[in-house]
Order: C-alpha cells, then structure tokens, then sequence
C-alpha cells in the first residue's frame, strides 16, 4: 500500500449538499468521500476521511496524525480564517499539510482572503468545488514522492 493519507474537514462541511448549492455545490459530503475513496484505489493511497464541527477535535487529530499518516488534506472550514490553534497544531508536527477550499477563498468576502493555514501548509487548492479533493490527493502523492 501507498502513502497514508488522511482527509480532514472542519466545521458546517457535514451540511454540504443541502444549504447554498449556488456557493458549495450539490455534493454531499457522503458523495465526496466516495469520490476520495475511488481515487485512493486508482493511486494507491490509504485513505482516512473524517470531519468535525469542533476546533479541539481538529487539533487532536492533527496531533494523532504524527507518526501515523504521511499527509494530511485539510479543509479547515472558517477555522481557517480564525485559528491561531490549529496553524500552531500543524507547525507542531512533522506531516506536510496541504489547505483545501471548495469555493475561491479569494473571490468572496474579505474576511475570507486570510488564512491561518496557508502560513504552515506546504501549498493551497481553492476555487475547483469537490474535484479539488482528488486533486489535492495528486498533489499530496507528487510532494510525497518527491521527498527523500
Ligand atoms: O470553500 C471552502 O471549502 C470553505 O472552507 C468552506 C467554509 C468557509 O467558511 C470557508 O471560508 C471556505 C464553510 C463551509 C460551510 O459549508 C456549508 C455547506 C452547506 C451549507 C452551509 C455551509
């Protein structure tokens, strides 16, 4: 088996498919993680998906990600625009992490054009709704392979 990969997203993203399709898209949450499950087969990837509402619940899973999974995929939600905690959770571990948006970050409110986990992410997918999560699996699996 390939890389270890775990797939975490934050708060309100268990509601995804059924509130603002106009901003989200009509994807559940459900159908994006079958997405990432048909993809980890076709590159090899062990695949683990969870979400949580809770700022705390996100910190202990990066924290039990070390020393167990090669990448994490984070989809921070709005902690991503508010928490100082989870960019020194991930600046206090070793496993690279990449930051994922379903909507341009960059083409909403202000508000959203900060983010605390571009500062410790080794790069940043936005803008392409639920395809950016296969997408971020690719980019996770070549900066994985390109390390030493
Ligand atoms: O675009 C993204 O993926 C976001 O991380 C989604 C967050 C938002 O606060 C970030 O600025 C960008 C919000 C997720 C809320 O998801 C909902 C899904 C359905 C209905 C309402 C909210």
């Amino acid at each position: 088996m390939g890389h270890k990969i775990l797939i975490m997203n934050g708060p309100n993203l268990n509601l995804l498919g059924t509130r603002q399709p106009e901003v989200y898209g009509a994807t559940t949450l459900a159908d994006i993680e079958a997405l990432c499950a048909a993809k980890a087969e076709t590159i090899d990837v062990s695949l683990t998906f969870m979400q949580s509402n809770h700022e705390g619940e996100l910190i202990d899973a990066i924290h039990a990600a070390s020393g167990t999974q090669d990448g994490i995929i984070l989809n921070a939600g709005a902690y991503t625009h508010t928490s100082v905690a989870l960019m020194d959770a991930i600046g206090s571990v070793t496993v690279p992490v990449l930051e994922l948006h379903l909507s341009n970050i960059h083409q909403r409110e202000v508000f959203r054009h900060h983010s605390y986990i571009s500062k410790v992410a080794i790069g940043m997918i936005c803008g392409f709704g639920a395809a950016g999560y296969p997408l971020a699996m690719d980019a996770m699996t070549s900066y994985l392979g390109a390390q030493t």
